[in-house]
Parts: structure tokens; sequence; C-alpha cells
């Protein structure tokens, strides 16, 4: 056995105790049993998209119930936080005929295209209500710009609720409901998002596009994709604080959350859940067992009060030996 494998079956626990949950993001139910092995306790991002791709017809409600139950069944107890579709106009689907679009990460996706294809929405969320009657599942909706947003998200599942009750269909009681933080607008207002989100995971790789205005697929300016940028490490600051102070949990699901420098910044900045490749938990596992949660939120004040990506770097990394 090498060391990281003897921390894929220990709890996530910090050296004074405090508990996190390591989950992991995955693509569908062929990816779920790597994350058990790796080391999961859950799965903090459903991407389901895989379902709509590559195909000639949108896959129907049985299809996608049976796909995220599959899952919801290997983790009976622990969270299955299922994303509903994040699809826009830089991807083919022959049955949506999506526009042709100049900006297409700024433009008509996710939970913006979700609301104006209510029957496609409609039919998702009916299938993962069903799913949350064998497990612990969450809903979770991508790209929110405004509270509206939200408010016609969970207008269009009350509505799904309502069909199912009337057919007398099973759902899980309690389903919690939360939202994307990727959009820049909706980090700043997470105090009031809070309210009315049961959770919410930020998306870390769109943040930091969004927040810096660098496209991130544009190796030109790769340096400006920085998610140690003290204006991003502040707003991810402002959305932990934001959401504890309303009483709900944060988690991260972008390329973050398993960066072994960022950890002890984000679990000093309180972050609850950290959703990651299968392949990084283990390691992250190791680190979180050295870190002392008081320290760590020390550092956090410290490292953001610097100027720049790069001496924020260097100061865990100075700070924190199991990092480097
Ligand atoms: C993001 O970080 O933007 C994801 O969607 C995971």
């Amino acid at each position: 056995r090498s060391r990281l494998q003897t921390y894929v079956s220990r709890a996530s626990e910090t050296a004074d105790g405090k508990h996190v949950e390591l989950a992991a993001n995955i693509g569908g139910p062929q990816d779920a049993q790597a994350a058990r092995t790796g080391g999961a306790e859950g799965i903090g991002l459903y991407r389901t998209e895989f379902l709509y791709m590559g195909r000639d017809t949108m896959p129907t409600e049985e299809e996608q119930f049976l796909a995220y139950k599959i899952v919801a069944e290997m983790f009976p107890s622990q969270p299955v936080v299922i994303r509903t579709l994040d699809i826009g106009g830089d991807k083919e689907l022959p049955y949506l005929s999506l526009p042709k679009e100049a900006n297409p990460f700024l433009g008509y996706r996710a939970i913006r295209l979700c609301l104006d294809r209510k029957d496609l929405f409609l039919t998702q969320l009916r299938a993962i209500l069903r799913a949350s009657a064998f497990g612990n599942v969450k809903i979770m909706y991508p790209m929110i710009s405004n509270i509206e947003e939200l408010r016609q998200a969970n207008a269009v599942l009350a509505e799904a609720k309502a069909e199912l009750d009337a057919e007398g269909i099973a759902y899980g009681p309690d389903v919690e409901v939360g939202i994307m933080i990727e959009v820049p607008a909706a980090g700043m207002a997470a105090d009031q998002l809070a309210s009315e989100a049961d959770f919410f995971s930020i998306g870390t790789n769109d943040l930091v596009q969004y927040m810096m205005a660098a496209d991130r697929m544009n190796e030109t300016i790769a340096h400006l994709s920085e998610p140690f940028n003290p204006g991003v490490l502040r707003l991810i600051r402002h959305v932990i604080q934001s959401a504890h102070a309303k009483g709900r949990w944060v988690g991260m699901c972008g390329e973050m959350a398993g960066n072994v420098t960022a950890i002890p910044l984000l679990l000093g900045m309180g972050l609850d859940e950290f959703s990651m490749g299968a392949g990084s938990i283990a390691a992250a596992r190791g680190l979180l067992h050295k870190l002392d949660s008081e320290e760590m939120k020390q550092l956090a004040s410290e490292a953001l009060e610097l100027y720049t990506a790069e001496e924020i770097k260097q100061y865990v990394i100075s700070r924190v030996p199991a990092v480097s």
C-alpha cells in the first residue's frame, strides 16, 4: 500500500478534528465506482451534460431517472449533488438547435436555456426528484446570475413535484436545492441568494474566467486564469461567510478544490465541502490530516492581505510544509 492509499478510507478530518467533506465530480454512472474506491464521501458534482450529448434525441425521463438512481444507490447515506443541464452554444445538440453565438460562454446556456426550454427542464427535474426517493439526492442549478432565476427554477421544481404528487410517484421529502456560484454578481449577492438557496457550490473554473474576464481556453492569456488572485479569493471568502451567516453550507467543485496549495486557504476560509476528480481525493485527505483548522484560519486572513497571486502561493508554501 502506498502512503496515499492509506488515506482513501479514512475520515476527512483536520489535525484538530474538524470534519470537512471530500466528494467527487462525476460525469455519469460510469464514474461512480471510481469515486467510491477513490474515497469520496459523496458526489459534489454530478455533471448531467453527458447524458444529453452524442445522441440524436433527448434522453427520456426514464433513462435519466435510472442514471441518477444508480448513483444515488451507490452512496446510500452520502450526498449526491446532481447539477441540472449545463449546456450551451459551444456544444452541438442535434435535437435542440442551439443558436450560433459570438460569445457562447456569455450566452444562451445552462439555467438560461433550461428556463427557456421548460419542457426539457421539467423532464429532468422529474427524473432527479424520482431518484431522490433512493438516496440523499440534492439538486443544483448552474450559472445562476440573479435571484429571479433561482425563483423561476424553483417554480418549475414545484410544478414537477405537483405532477409527481398527482401521479402518486414518490420522491425524497426534503431535497435540498442549491446553486452554483460561477457568475461574479451572484457571488457578490451571496448573502441574499443564501436566503433562498439551501447550499452553494463554487465553480471556480467559470468563476475565475468571468471574474478575470479571461477566456480559460485562450493560451495567450493563460496567466490570467488565476484562482489565487486576491480579488477572486476575497469573493470566495465573501461567499462562504455569507452562506454561513444564514446557516447554509458551501462546497467547491472547480479545479481549485483539489489544488493542494489552495486547500489550506479554503479550509481556513471555512469551506465545508471539497469536490474533485476521484484521483485527487486521497492526497487532499492526507493533507487535511496535517492541517490545524484554527491555524489555517489565521493563515487565510493573512494571505488575503497580500497583493499578488504569487505572494499568496509562496506564503502558503512557506507556512505549510506539507504543501511543498
Ligand atoms: C466550474 O468550476 O465552473 C465547474 O463547472 C465545475
